[in-house]
């Protein structure tokens, strides 16, 4: 009698810690990004959670943007240890990592989607050289994901840099992009974002640019009335974690990770593929009088020209670390562009 409790009291105690180990592993994960649940950053980030918890015991909890902050405090809470990831773009991450800028020295970046997908998916400067510059900084580099087209939003036609002269044109605050608007003859002034729709309805700013889904999702159209596209960039993102929680990690519950960033990397190029033109529509839709320039070749050359500028910048800021990788960027980009 005795004997069958301590056998039962033994199997239950093993039952009961055996349970305890699946409650501590089975952790949350916390996830913030600088968009909407709908934008390209959430639908990124929906498709991570869903693969991670198809595939582990672990929960992923979304934070939205505004739900903690700006960009710069989900930053902060990321390198803390607060949130185990994060999605920022470079256009943040610019003081911190000066490396990063080199997404704003302008027509680098080709504009075809499948051209895009190809870069990020091989290129060895952004998965070989850029996640050593993360680390140094506590952060362990995950994905980088293009997000379309970047277009200016102004008050009035922009056909040359002259048209720039004296706007006030919002940037994300980095320091290479307040260089590209300076050489595109605007007067740059870095926001963050949450300052960026007021600071145009009160014509604080009388510019921005950002791709035309956030154009359209942000309702830049209701404050701006020019819409000017001159191919010089397009928007790139990063999402990263917090480099101790990474490296505590199971190789499994890492393979877990890697695998669902694969997977939100192909559904998002494949989700962006007609959302520049399906937005541009929207807008119009929303607000007939917005005016639409596409500038051609011949009008892009000054803005063209002014890129070589921004690129010499850019490797005063970063010496022969920024130049290395601007080199191997070029080598990669050039396997993958026609
Ligand atoms: O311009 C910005 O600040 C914002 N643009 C996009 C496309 N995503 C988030 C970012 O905060």
């Amino acid at each position: 009698m005795k004997i069958t409790k301590r056998v039962l009291t033994g199997a239950a105690a093993a039952a009961a810690l055996a349970a305890s180990m699946t409650a501590a592993q089975a952790e949350t994960w916390r996830y913030a990004f600088e968009e909407a649940i709908t934008d390209v950053q959430g639908v990124f980030a929906t498709k991570f959670k869903e693969e991670v918890e198809a595939n582990s015991d672990h929960e992923i909890q979304l934070f939205p943007y505004g739900t903690l902050g700006e960009s710069a405090d989900t930053m902060e809470q990321t390198q803390d240890g607060i949130l185990q990831f994060v999605d920022q773009s470079p256009g943040f991450t610019g003081s911190l990592i000066p490396e990063a800028q080199v997404f704003f020295v302008p027509y680098l970046l080709p504009q075809d989607t499948e051209e895009l997908g190809e870069f990020f998916r091989t290129s060895k400067a952004i998965n070989e050289m850029f996640p050593k510059f993360y680390a140094e900084q506590g952060l362990e580099l995950l994905k980088m994901f293009p997000e379309g087209e970047v277009c200016m939003t102004t008050k009035e036609p922009v056909s040359e840099p002259a048209d720039l002269n004296e706007v006030k044109f919002r940037v994300m605050t980095n320091p290479l992009l307040v260089e590209n608007y300076k050489a595109f003859g605007a007067t740059p002034t870095p926001l963050p974002w949450g300052e960026t729709y007021g600071g145009l309805q009160t014509g604080i700013i009388q510019g921005q640019e950002n791709p035309m889904f956030w154009i359209e999702s942000a309702k830049m159209y209701e404050v701006t009335d020019v819409i000017t596209c001159v191919g010089h960039n397009n928007f790139t993102t990063a999402v990263m974690a917090n480099k101790d929680f990474y490296d505590g990690l199971s190789e499994e519950d890492q393979q877990v990770i890697q695998d669902a960033m694969d997977a939100a990397f192909e559904h998002i190029i494949d989700y962006q593929k007609g959302l520049h033109e399906e937005s541009l529509e929207k807008i119009l839709e929303a607000k007939p009088s917005m005016e639409v320039n596409v500038l051609d070749e011949e009008e892009r050359a000054p803005f063209v020209a002014a890129a070589e500028e921004v690129e010499a910048k850019f490797i005063e800021m970063t010496g022969d670390s920024g130049e290395e990788l601007l080199e191997q960027f070029k080598t990669d980009l050039e396997a993958v562009t026609n």
